[in-house]
């Protein structure tokens, strides 16, 4: 039988905290690809990779911490899981919680989250409720109810998830056979900038890897609690999955950046959209807005001087597309794009396409 990736757990499992005992519940995510996008490197002058984990099972990043979580509750005889989500991790804590065959409560903010994300909790059968508040108060909830109730919290205050979601960093120095000179993701709850921090730093560790990568981590400018210093109370970005004003892995992150000689940095919505539009449309990966953060973020730097020449870059994108798609219908000027519309005529196509009969191809 051909080789079939295996998901995280099966492919780490001398790397994380599970046992004979533990089941392992798992939808085959990690093992995603590391591209290369010359349309960046040309831009910026450095070797830029793009670490796509829309590829997941679900469509996000999510994927590779829930496994672990998942697994772990069970063989902790849990039968209902409880998280707080801005989208993706409700997707992916329902997917997993389907497939154990155990119940998984999520909690989002009202009209907040996305269409592909609400819609993916349902399918898979999850008890979604929608608070109305934002998303920080929807995780001061499901603690409350998971420290007063029989429900496992799945959020990524729970270790396990940043014990599965370091996994990335290992796939990334596999690929490369070292580690870049800096990693560039997108930040909420900065729960990822931490289980990228640790991999790497696990990899350091093994003498695998020369050096730590530059962590650069990016919020919206709306919802920028780590760049400005102190909690943002209502925080605004069409980045629904980052709308965050109260981290909940702020001083593991801020620990990670001393130790990284990294960075955080805010960006604002339009130039968000501009560079999910370069992504899509000139390295050919089709991404949510939150995740083109990495793309605006690096762009930024570069422009300001901070990314030498020939340095190796890594942008993680967090979450698929088509799991948020309006925005790629909306051109600059905030209108619409409109498809052409034609009668079932060869000439008048090919006029639109503005095509020449005789052409070379
Ligand atoms: C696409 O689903 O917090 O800094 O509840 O969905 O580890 O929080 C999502 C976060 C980046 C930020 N990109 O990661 C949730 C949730 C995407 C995301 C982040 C999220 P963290």
């Amino acid at each position: 039988m051909a080789h079939q990736w295996r998901g995280v757990l099966r492919e780490y499992s001398d790397r994380l905290d599970i046992s004979d005992k533990t089941p392992i519940i798992t939808l085959g995510e990690g093992g995603t690809p590391l591209l290369p996008a010359p349309a960046l490197s040309a831009m910026t002058g450095a070797k830029v990779f793009v670490k796509y984990e829309g590829m997941n099972p679900t469509g996000s990043f999510k994927d590779r911490g829930m496994t672990m979580a998942v697994s772990k509750a069970v063989e902790d005889g849990a039968k209902a899981i409880i998280c707080a989500s801005t989208g993706n991790t409700s997707a992916s804590a329902a997917a997993y919680a389907a497939h154990a065959g155990i119940t998984a409560a999520v909690l989002v903010p009202e009209g907040k989250i996305s269409m592909g994300k609400l819609s993916q909790a349902v399918a898979h059968n999850g008890q979604l409720i929608q608070l109305k508040g934002n998303f920080d108060d929807c995780l001061d909830i499901a603690r409350d109810l998971a420290k007063n109730y029989p429900v496992h919290l799945v959020n990524s205050v729970n270790n396990d998830r940043i014990e599965g979601q370091k996994t990335a960093a290992f796939e990334v120095v596999s690929v490369l056979e070292d580690a870049p000179d800096f990693h560039f993701l997108p930040v909420g709850n900065a729960g990822n900038y931490t289980a990228y921090s640790r991999g790497y730093a696990e990899e350091l560790a093994r003498g695998v890897t020369t050096k730590l990568p530059r962590m650069f981590g990016f919020q919206a400018s709306g919802s920028a609690p780590i760049v400005l210093g102190h909690p943002v109370k209502n925080p605004d970005t069409l980045a629904s999955a980052i709308r965050i004003g109260n981290p909940a892995s702020w001083e593991l992150a801020l620990t990670a950046r001393d130790n990284t000689n990294g960075y955080f940095g805010a960006i604002d919505d339009e130039t968000i959209l501009k560079a999910q539009r370069i992504l899509s449309a000139q390295v050919g990966i089709f991404v949510e807005p939150a995740s083109a953060i990495s793309v605006a973020g690096l762009l930024e730097r570069a422009e300001a001087g901070e990314i030498p020449a020939g340095s190796t870059v890594v942008l993680t994108v967090t979450g698929h597309g088509l799991k948020d798609p309006q925005w790629a219908l909306r051109k600059e000027d905030g209108s619409q794009v409109e498809p052409t519309v034609v009668s079932v005529d060869l000439e008048e196509v090919a006029g639109v396409l503005g095509l020449v009969k005789g052409g070379l191809h």
